[in-house]
């Protein structure tokens, strides 16, 4: 049982690095500019559509017109990819294993006054974890000059499957740099875990991508429901952490 990301897919992966990395701005110019490349493709799509009608006459108060009409529907698309929330959980005291085999406490992983991102991944799905994977390696890459480390830590849903090697051979798949932590353990143990992020669907094959992440101990958790790009998680972080 080998198998995953699609090798098309996985090439775009470091093209979209460079291009967050390439940037060499602030988040939130890279942000812009990202806002920007969308409002350029719909606007392309936009003058196309127009250019098939017959009255090529169009006045410059009709284009402004769209313009405002593209940001809108930017705006509404840009608010329904992902779904926000401050949550606090309880985390229980519980016996993990990380990718070298090592036990591990879940309290012990997640109590620092580290910046800490979390996320749920099974190595062998070809939907949406490959995506939350490719995300948090944009996101490690672009921060990694940072001199706030940032823990990263993604449980197994699958802990049957994943053991460490398959973890390890995940990690390095996704140039996963030493501080990012990938945990499996007993399938009891992390569901608790799921469960304790209200991030259990019953079954990995209805999991949902869903990204936690929080500046430190005794500080709320951001909960991000829906895939976020890797700009958006740095951005994300950058909020919570200024
Ligand atoms: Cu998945």
């Amino acid at each position: 049982m080998k198998s995953m990301i699609s090798p098309v897919y996985f090439k775009q992966v470091p093209l979209a690095l460079l291009t967050l990395c390439a940037a060499g701005l602030s988040v939130q110019a890279s942000a812009a500019q990202a806002m920007h490349h969308h409002s350029h493709d719909k606007h392309e799509m936009m003058t196309m559509q127009e250019t098939t009608e017959p009255s090529t006459m169009q006045s410059h108060s009709k284009h402004m017109e769209d313009h405002s009409s593209h940001m809108q529907a930017i705006k509404s698309m840009k608010s329904q990819k992902y779904k926000r929330s401050l949550d606090n959980y309880a985390l229980p005291s519980l016996e993990l294993v990380d990718m070298h085999g090592n036990q591990v406490n879940l309290s012990k992983i997640l109590d620092t006054d580290q910046p800490v991102m979390v996320n749920f991944i099974y190595t062998s799905c070809t939907t949406i974890c490959p995506l939350l994977s490719a995300t948090f390696s944009q996101a490690q890459q672009h921060m990694g000059e940072s001199d706030q480390p940032v823990k990263w830590v993604s449980f197994s849903i699958d802990p049957e499957y994943d053991t460490p090697a398959r973890l390890r051979e995940y990690a390095s798949r996704f140039q996963a740099d030493s501080n990012w932590h990938f945990i499996t353990g007993n399938v009891e143990n992390i569901v608790t875990v799921q469960k304790a992020f209200d991030a259990y669907f019953g079954s990995k094959a209805n999991h949902k991508p869903v990204t936690f992440m929080r500046a430190g101990r005794n500080q709320p958790w951001v909960r991000l429901e829906g895939l976020t790009s890797g700009a958006e998680l740095v951005a994300e972080y950058q909020q919570i952490t200024r």
